[in-house]
Order: structure tokens, then sequence, then C-alpha cells
């Protein structure tokens, strides 16, 4: 099938991909990113979530005073602080996402379906009354019930999204589905599609090429498929075979992907073999504090088949997208008493370290070990 409309890509390298495991770039790095991007001409980046860490939020700073082609995108909950910082930060295009899937509505968020639409409804309508550009993302798109994403896709449309993605959150789709999934939608809309694979079973280069046949405008990739468990479609696999198998018409310099891809395995700490599907040592890896949040409520959020078939089991990683919950299951897991200041102390910490990409549990042990005795410390002092 020819694809003759324009397509676009996005890169979320730095987003996404830097939800690896292993992964963590320095301000210096990002930039040099950005510019190769730039310079191989993809179509949007997007830069980070900036309420992550302080470390990402100054890092979009920085980098979207540099003076790109590539539209820049930034990724936000559906809460307000993350669409003002959006706004504050002066990044003309926000990434809202929300999990869709019934699962996800009950046990992430806890809501029921019209108070779900209601906040969508108002998120989006907030980002948009202050000058924001949107593309809304239905997260686990893929197990979501049809008749409610064509629902949510004609709301958020209404409400002023720009665009609308489809996210296979967990990798569970295949080209045949993603060809009726695509298609159920797109003759009910009529802003943009976009579409976000996941590569749990090895399909995400696939689903993606089948998503642009089927009328999608733009997939996200990442530059070597970086990205949770075991990725997104590598930037190069899905423009040359644009290039090559579809012969579309472009403006990329192919003659970039080699060095690109070489930067990033010189500057990570990971290697495609870990984030291979189903025998990779990430396959099963989760990362992003709203992930292991998810997680610990409800195993499936994030997976795409029971680790437990091929003798495997679930990871929590910890670095400077570790949320709460994640911290707290490990001191439970430790058996050290916390409180919820120390947990604060704990994850402030880790947050403040970019550069450390896994805490162990000997490592957390010591973090802890130091906020306690420095507790007991401070005590004994105002009793003196
Ligand atoms: C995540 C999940 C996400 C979101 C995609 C998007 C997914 O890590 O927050 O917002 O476009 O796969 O659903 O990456
Ligand atoms: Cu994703």
């Amino acid at each position: 099938m020819r694809i003759n409309k324009k397509i676009e890509i996005l890169d979320s390298t730095l987003r996404e991909g830097e939800q690896t495991p292993g992964v963590s770039f320095t301000k210096s790095q990002k930039i040099e990113i950005v510019k190769m991007l730039d310079d191989f001409g993809v179509d949007f980046i997007e830069l980070g979530h900036p309420a992550v860490s302080k470390d990402i939020y100054s890092t979009i700073k920085l980098l979207n005073s540099e003076p790109l082609t590539s539209e820049k995108i930034v990724h936000a909950r559906l809460k307000k602080s993350d669409i003002d910082d959006a706004v504050n930060l002066g990044v003309p295009w926000i990434g809202l996402f929300f999990g869709t899937s019934k699962d996800y509505l009950h046990d992430k968020y806890n809501l029921d379906e019209k108070n779900a639409l209601e906040m969508i409804k108002e998120s989006i309508e907030y980002a948009k009354r202050n000058g924001l550009k949107i593309r809304f993302t239905a997260e686990d798109a893929s197990r979501t019930d049809i008749d409610f994403l064509i629902k949510i896709g004609k709301l958020a449309e209404k409400a002023g999204a720009d665009r609308f993605s489809l996210a296979d959150t967990v990798g569970i789709l295949y080209p045949a589905k993603v060809s009726e999934l695509v298609s159920a939608l797109i003759s009910e809309l009529k802003i943009p599609l976009h579409m976000h694979c996941h590569n749990d079973f090895g399909l995400a280069t696939a689903n993606a090429l089948q998503a642009l046949q089927s009328g999608v405008k733009c997939v996200d990739v990442t530059i070597n498929g970086l990205g949770e468990r075991c990725g997104l479609p590598p930037l190069a696999e899905v423009t040359a075979a644009l290039d090559e198998l579809f012969k579309i018409d472009h403006s990329w310099d192919l003659k970039k992907l080699k060095l690109m891809s070489s930067y990033i395995d010189k500057i990570t700490k990971t290697d495609n073999k870990y984030t291979r599907p189903i025998t990779g040592k990430y396959s099963f890896s989760h990362k992003a504090g709203l992930h292991v949040n998810a997680m610990l409520k409800n195993q499936s959020s994030y997976q795409s088949m029971s680790p437990k078939k091929l003798a495997r089991r679930h990871r929590i990683i910890i670095d400077k997208y570790t949320g709460r919950k994640a911290i707290q299951y490990r001191l439970k897991h430790l058996k050290i008493e916390y409180d919820d200041q120390l947990i604060d102390n704990i994850v402030l910490e880790i947050k403040r370290n970019p550069i450390i990409t896994n805490w162990t549990d000997k490592k957390i042990m010591q973090l802890a070990e130091k906020f306690i005795s420095a507790k007991i410390e401070s005590a004994k002092s105002s009793v003196l």
C-alpha cells in the first residue's frame, strides 16, 4: 500500500528513551541529541516530562532556548501543575496523556468514565486557554473499549486538541489490529492521529508502519528504539523503511542515522540486547514512577504477558524517574521502618543525583540509615 500524504516523525529519545533502565542523559548530551535530531529533520522532539525532576525541568528550559526547526513538545499528566509547567517553560506543544482502558480508570485513577471524560475536557480546555498546542494521548488505547475511545477522541477534538494519539502502551497490537483500530478512529475525527507503539513482541516497527499505511499522520520513535521495557520503534528502521520500501517523499538526512545511533550507544550504559522482547534483561523492568505505582496496584497495567509464563518476573528500577510508592515498596521489602518524611527525603535525594541510574537495595539502605541517624541526632539535640 502506498502512503500518499505527508507524514511526520516524533522523536521521544529524551522522554520515553530516558525511561530505559540505566539511561540518564546529561544536559550537554541532551543538547547534542536535540541538534542531531533537528539536523536529521524529525518533525517533533519530545523534550521530557518537566514534573519528573528539577534536573529535567531545567534541562527542558535550556533545550527550549535552542533555535530548532523541529516542533518542541513536553509530556504532561492531566494536572494543572503539569500544564502550568509547559506554559511557564514556554514550550509550544503539550503532550497530555491519560490511561483510558477500564483497568487504568479503575486501578490507576479510581475514576468512573463520566469523571474521566470531564477531567480530559477540563485539562484540554485549560491548556488551550493558556495558548498551548495539544496532542492528547489515550494511554493504553489498545486495551480501551473502541466506542469509549471514539467518544474520547471526539471530546478531545471538541475541547481543542490538535492531535489525538493512540498508545499501544504494553505493545500487544499486531499490524491487522493496528489497521482495525486506526480505521475505526480515522473516520470519526478531523484532527490528525498519532500512534505510539511499544516493542514487547518485537512488532513496534511493523505496527508503526501499518499505522501510517492506515492513515495516521505521525508515529513516535526513539534513537536505537530506547524506552520502557523493550522500547519504541527505532528512528533508523522506521525512516529507512519509509524511504526504501514505501518510497515516500521526505527531507530526512538518512546519512546522519549511523552517527546518531553510535552516539547514543556511546553515551548510554545500555545495550539493545537488554531491551530485546521476551528474553531481554529489561523486558519486564519498570522505571517511571507512574508505571511502578500502577504495577504495585495491578500487575497487568504495564505488562504485555505474564512473565511467570517465561519463568521470569517483574523488576523495579530506581533512579531519578522514581516516585514515592516505589521507595515505600523497597523500604518495606528491606524491613526498614518508614514515615512520609523518610520517603520524601529519599525521593528528593535520588532526584538530586540524576547521574546514579540504579539505586540498589544496598544504596537505598545506606541512604535511609543516613536520614534516620540525622533524625535521631536532631531529636537528641532538641532534648539537651
Ligand atoms: C508513559 C506511557 C506512554 C505515554 C505515551 C504518550 C505510553 O511512559 O508515560 O503520552 O504519548 O506508552 O502510553 O509512553
Ligand atoms: Cu510509551
